[in-house]
């Protein structure tokens, strides 16, 4: 009943309530998009035969961060990036060490599966309760975040066998962060009428059909998002 109500209630866009969870929330996705941007350039030096589509990828991530701020703007709102930082400092970290390993198998597990999946079910979730004007934005973003899933998949597919034991040491260390990310903003989410249960079941149904798409069975992918529930 309460989903219910909360379905049904109006949301005050202009509301101090409603802007405090959003300077939290539109400074993740700021933030993110800026990292993907990183992230991609990282990608395009690691794979040398895939720079230019790389390249290509990263530009479209800053683009994407230049239509969030436009939609903090919009409603008045200053993005606390400090909080956005520290959101997402942990698959930060991971990402940053892999890089320096040289374990492109890993940077791309984290940017194009892990957080392009939770960017795809945020944005999908979102795009149904959001402002006119944000709602136009991220119906544009999203499209795009699918070709970046869909790049991790393909290439991933083609390294399937050489690459399944660093995808499941990656996906043990990173899914339980992302879990406990979706902990953490579950409450500034609620405010904008975006539900825990939603992002994370569809945040699975992504992950899990992707990781289908690279080759692992449903046996193996029930085994892999199983580390999420242990965070
Ligand atoms: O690839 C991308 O563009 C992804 C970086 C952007 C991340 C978006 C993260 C969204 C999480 C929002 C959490 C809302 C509950
Ligand atoms: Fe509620
Ligand atoms: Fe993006
Ligand atoms: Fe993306």
């Amino acid at each position: 009943m309460q989903q219910l109500a909360d379905q049904f209630k109006e949301l005050d866009f202009k509301s101090e309530t409603y802007k405090d969870a959003y300077s939290r929330i539109n400074a993740i996705v700021i933030e993110g998009e800026q990292e993907a941007h990183e992230n991609y350039i990282t990608l395009a030096q690691l794979l040398p035969e895939s720079h230019d589509e790389l390249i290509r990828l990263s530009k479209m991530e800053s683009r994407h961060k230049k239509g969030f701020e436009a939609c903090g703007r919009n409603l008045q709102v200053t993005p606390d990036l400090q909080f956005a930082k520290e959101f997402f400092s942990g698959l930060h970290q991971n990402f940053q060490t892999a890089a320096a390993d040289g374990k492109v198998v890993t940077c791309l597990l984290i940017q194009s599966l892990i957080i392009e999946c939770f960017a795809i079910a945020a944005y999908n979730i979102y795009i149904p309760v959001a402002d006119d004007f944000a709602r136009k934005i991220t119906e544009g973003v999203v499209k795009e975040e699918y070709s970046h899933l869909n790049f991790g998949e393909v290439w991933l597919k083609e390294h399937f066998t050489e690459s399944k034991a660093e995808l499941e040491q990656a996906n043990r260390q990173n899914l339980p962060i992302v879990w406990r990310m979706l902990n953490q903003v579950e409450g500034d989410a609620h405010t904008m009428a975006m539900e825990k249960d939603a992002l994370v079941e569809d945040f699975m149904i992504q992950y899990g059909e992707a990781l289908s798409n690279i080759g692992f069975t449903t046996r193996d992918i029930m085994r892999l998002s199983a580390y999420g529930l242990i965070a």
